[in-house]
């Protein structure tokens, strides 16, 4: 059989993980398999869907802040890589790096086309979706908004990471704006970088606005840490408590009461400290990057489990939604077809009847004269007799199935789910199950012997949480944990 887009996708997407996790690896064919139920089903599109590219499998951590706040410094630090990012004192990378682990030797640097092929991405084709998002000339300029890097560091196993150009809402393209806020969307987790060097924080009241204020009503808001960096710079000149009560009091004003505000300085960059606040301030800010870096680990084995989890979701859709669904649009079409006809036979009887009653016809009478027409044989009627019934029974089938669909399409409001199902329902109701009606009972390509593959599936689940168990506990004591 051909390989379908899906089947290449898939392939890339087992090949990548087998350098990161190979659980998530033997995941990837459990998913494969209830792909294979929901294609014989025809909820799922052969050739365009699959359970296992709507997981997200490498969760994103995106870094956004102001301009020079550290943010690429900071990203260096975590993953050990002191060149990765280029860092500097004025603005010099206006691009959005999107950053995943891959084990060359070597850091490489991708055009944003690559991107696209790359299945790690919790979207598909993202520059089509940036396109969407950014300005109308964004395709021809995609590579200077994007690109991607590969890094061999193994804490980006098991997760994505996404530096962004310094954020100025006054001097924003509109573009980079709307890219961030995608980027936001799709991020798990959002570290938001301010500069503690800029002791005014009252005079970046836009920028706060749009990085602060609008993350705080958010539903997913506690995905959002705000960071004060280079608190060392500052403690030089100025009294370090008084910058941080600024700041907290700036960002109170726009909103941001609750949640952690954590102050620290890049070890690698520290300048010398005045000695009566040196301790202090070190030992805040080492605990604060701490308890970054432990939010930051926490993504990438959270991932795994979640990703266990919707395997088990899917498979309890579908056993438990979507294949009751199936069924209850089946007994709605064939209860429906069966009435109408017996209702259609009912008042052709009546018709009849009422014909024999105010005419002076018998039936004796009238049978022989339709026989004694001579041109019409007793087969010819039985055959015409038949042709009609099967062709009105065959139409009767159609109009009701469509009448079904009409109101599937308000009744179900989840786009796929509707789409799958309009898919399902159309191949039950093929002519072959309009002819035979009356024996049509489970859905096409639903039996004991799916039901019990999907048993399999959901208890493999336990199986593979307990293998993460071990994996993330270590046992073993090795300090190779992947993500
Ligand atoms: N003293 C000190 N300097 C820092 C710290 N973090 C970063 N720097 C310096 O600040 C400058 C800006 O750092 P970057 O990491 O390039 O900042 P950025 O936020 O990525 O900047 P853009 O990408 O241009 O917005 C560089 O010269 C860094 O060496 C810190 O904690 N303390
Ligand atoms: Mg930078």
């Amino acid at each position: 059989m051909a390989q379908t887009k899906i089947d290449l996708r898939i392939k890339n997407l087992k090949e990548h993980l087998k350098k990161e996790n190979d659980i998530l690896c033997e995941v990837v064919d459990k998913f494969r398999e209830l792909d294979k139920i929901a294609y014989k089903l025809g909820f799922l599109h052969p050739d365009k869907q699959s359970y296992a590219i709507q997981v997200s499998w490498w969760p994103m951590i995106s870094v956004l802040g102001t301009y020079s706040a550290g943010k690429s410094t900071f990203i260096n630090h975590y993953l050990n890589q002191p060149k990765l990012q280029r860092t500097g004192t004025h603005a010099i990378d206006n691009k959005f790096s999107i950053i995943c682990y891959g084990d060359n030797k070597n850091v490489s640097t991708l055009p944003a086309i690559a991107i696209d092929a790359d299945p790690r991405f919790p979207f598909y084709q993202i520059s089509q979706e940036l396109t969407n998002v950014a300005d109308d000339d964004a395709e021809q300029h995609l590579d200077t908004y994007l690109q991607l890097k590969i890094c061999p560091s193994e804490k980006l196993q098991g997760k994505i990471l996404i530096d962004s150009p310094g954020f100025d809402a006054d001097n924003q393209r509109n573009s980079t704006l709307r890219i961030t806020q995608h980027i936001v969307d799709l991020s798990d987790l959002v570290l938001v970088f301010f500069d503690a060097r800029h002791p005014e924080p009252g005079a970046m009241r836009d920028t706060l606005e749009h990085l602060v204020a609008k993350t705080i009503d958010r539903s997913d808001s506690n995905k959002f840490l705000y960071i004060l960096n280079q608190m060392d710079s500052t403690a030089k000149d100025d009294n370090p408590e008084e910058v941080v009560a600024a700041w907290t009091r700036a960002l109170a004003q726009t909103g941001l009461v609750t949640g952690r505000f954590y102050h620290i300085f890049n070890p690698d960059e520290c300048v010398e400290l005045p000695e009566n606040v040196k301790e202090r301030i070190e030992k805040k800010s080492q605990t604060d990057m701490e308890d970054i870096h432990a939010r930051m680990e926490q993504i990438g084995i959270e991932r795994s489990y979640r990703v266990i989890g919707m395997l088990e979701d899917t498979a309890k859709n579908l056993e438990q939604n979507i294949i009751p669904q199936i069924k209850g649009l089946l007994q709605r079409w064939k209860q429906r077809v069966i009435w109408t006809e017996i209702s259609l036979d009912f008042i052709v009887i009546c018709l009849i009847g009422l014909w024999f009653a105010t005419t002076d016809n018998t039936v004796a009478g009238t049978w022989q004269q339709l026989i004694g027409l001579g041109t019409i044989s007793l087969g010819t009627i039985g055959a015409l007799v038949f042709i009609v019934g099967l062709w009105l029974h065959l139409k009767i089938g159609d109009m009701v199935a469509n009448n079904i669909l009409k109101k599937l399409q308000t009744e179900i409001t989840d786009e796929q789910t509707r789409e799958g199902l309009t898919r399902a329902f159309n191949k039950n109701t093929g002519t072959w199950n309009k002819l035979f009606i009356w024996f049509v009972d489970n859905p096409i390509g639903w039996s004991r012997k799916t039901q019990q593959h999907i048993n399999e599936v959901l208890g493999s689940v336990n199986n593979y949480v307990q293998k993460l168990n071990d994996k993330f506990t270590n046992p073993s004591g090795s300090n190779s944990i992947d993500k």
